[in-house]
Formats: structure tokens, sequence, C-alpha cells
């Protein structure tokens, strides 16, 4: 196939795998804007390169015509969790979802690949608008934790320099390296609700500090400078006493005279 069919062939993948980020990332945004945990810690993607995607073809004897139907991960979206727990979070998200039709999901996690590896798969159908119209393909996520991701770079590196062939003894080590990672992971969440307690306070304190600063930065546009250094002087004073009480009850003080100053310049 030439270039430039390649490419046309894969431009819609782009958009694709650019709008999935794009969601996802938002769904991360959504869930700590409201001071909640997010199950998902962070995503990434990829068009699968020209070269990989010849090589599935000729592993599985797929013809240049089939290549859209036949191989379903040509664009690939990797969701990395904190915990095994929010694997199961992630995947109710995705298939409530209504821009995304699950088509088949391997559920590796609970059945691990004789190699060692665990990953949570699904391939979703998923509509694109290109210049040429609405278009529907299919896309592959991968959802794992951390841990998880871990070992399957590693591994995945060791695939790439040996094939098909790697040693038996390092074979041995990467299947003792994934029962850790089970263990790993296992040992992660029985402390979860503790982690996740310790990272919900740090993720409300971070929004309410970012709430107040923005209300300090807006009175300077309406209120007296000495008074607005003063209140920032007090910020300060409150925020070293590291004490969640005391720092929402001043944003509740400053909301009060933000909403003075606001209702002021109205009337
Ligand atoms: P790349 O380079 O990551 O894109 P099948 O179910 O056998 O018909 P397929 O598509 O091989 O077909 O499905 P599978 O097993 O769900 O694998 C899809 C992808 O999962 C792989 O894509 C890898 O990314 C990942 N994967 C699967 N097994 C392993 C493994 O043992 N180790 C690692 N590190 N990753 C794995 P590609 O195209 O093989 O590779």
């Amino acid at each position: 196939m030439e270039i430039q069919l390649w490419r046309e062939l894969l431009d819609p993948y782009q958009l694709a795998v650019d709008e999935l980020i794009v969601k996802f990332n938002h769904i991360i945004t959504e869930h700590r804007n409201r001071g909640l945990y997010s199950p998902i810690e962070f995503v990434d993607g990829r068009v699968k390169s020209i070269a990989s995607i010849l090589d599935k073809m000729k592993r599985k004897d797929v013809s240049m015509n089939d290549i859209e139907e036949k191989i379903e991960d040509i664009a690939g979206i990797r969701i990395t969790c904190q915990f095994v727990e929010d694997i199961d979070r992630v995947v109710k998200i995705i298939k409530q979802r209504t821009d995304m039709k699950v088509k088949c999901e391997k559920d590796y996690v609970n059945h691990m690949k004789d190699s060692g590896y665990r990953s949570y798969h699904m391939i979703i159908s998923y509509i694109v608008n290109t210049v040429e119209g609405e278009k529907e393909l299919s896309a592959e996520i991968q959802i794992r934790t951390m841990a998880m991701n871990f070992w399957a770079t590693i591994e995945h590196s060791l695939q790439y320099k040996y094939k098909e062939n790697i040693p038996e003894y390092i074979q041995q080590k990467l299947i003792d390296a994934s029962q850790a990672i089970v263990e790993i992971d296992q040992e992660m969440s029985d402390v979860r609700d503790e982690i996740m307690d310790a990272q919900n306070s740090h993720r409300k304190k971070e929004n309410l500090v970012k709430d107040i600063l923005n209300n300090i930065q807006n009175l300077y546009k309406v209120a007296n400078k000495r008074e607005v250094t003063k209140i920032q002087d007090e910020f300060y004073k409150v925020y070293m006493m590291d004490d969640m009480m005391q720092l929402k009850h001043f944003a509740r003080q400053l909301d009060i005279i933000s909403e003075g100053y606001r209702s002021q310049s109205l009337t």
C-alpha cells in the first residue's frame, strides 16, 4: 500500500485516540474537581505503527482488505489505575457511556496469560467525524494497575529483543515477577481505604487553596489594595497552621467578604 493510503487509513484512528484521551482525562478532572477519588490515574494512547500492523497481519494471516475489520487495536488506549478494584469501576464507566459501544472484553486480570501478562481489555466501537463524514472504527482499551503496567512494559521490551524466543530462564523470572506483582496489588488493596483517604484529603486541601487564591485575586479588582494584602497575610498564617478546619473557616469568611463586594458592585 502507498504511504499516502496508509496515512488516509490511519488518520481517523489518530483522531479516535486523541478524542478518547481527552474524554478519559476529563473523567479524571471531573472526579478531582468534585473532591472525589478518580479510578483512573492516567491515560495514554497510540496509533499502531505501520511496522507493527504489518507484523500482526503476517502473524494472523490478514490481507490488506481486512486490516480494519481484523486488526482491532490500530487505535489503542491504555488506562492505568492505582488499585485492582479501580479496574472494575473503569469498566463500568465505559459500559455506561453512549459514545463507546463495547464489542468484546478479555479479562486477563482474573485469567492471567501463560506469559504472566495481566490487564483488562475491551474492544469498543467508536464513531469519529472526518472530512468524509462519520466513520465507525474499533479501538482497544487496556486497563491495568501501575504494577501490572510495570511488568507488561518490561516484558514487552524483551519480546521486542527476543521476538518469540525469550530464553526459558528469563521466561521463568518473568512468571515469578508476575506472581510478585499479584502480591503487590493485593497488599496495596489491603490499605486502599487509607491511601484513598490520604489522597482525597490532599486533593480537597488543594481545591480549597485554589478557590481561596482565586477569591483573593478577584478581590484585587474591587477592594482596597491594603485590605486585600491583609487578607492575603491572614491566609498565609492560617495555611501554616496546617489545620483543615481553620482553612475551611477562612474560606467561608472570604466568601462572605467577596459576596459583599459583588453585591456592592451590582448596586
Ligand atoms: P503491541 O505492540 O502492544 O501493539 P488474539 O486475542 O490472540 O486474537 P490479540 O490482538 O493478540 O489477538 O489480542 P490480545 O492477546 O488481547 O493482545 C492485544 C495486546 O495486548 C497486545 O498487542 C499487547 O499490547 C498486549 N498483550 C497481550 N499479551 C501480552 C503479553 O504477554 N505481554 C505484553 N507485554 N503485552 C501483551 P500486540 O499487537 O501484541 O502488541
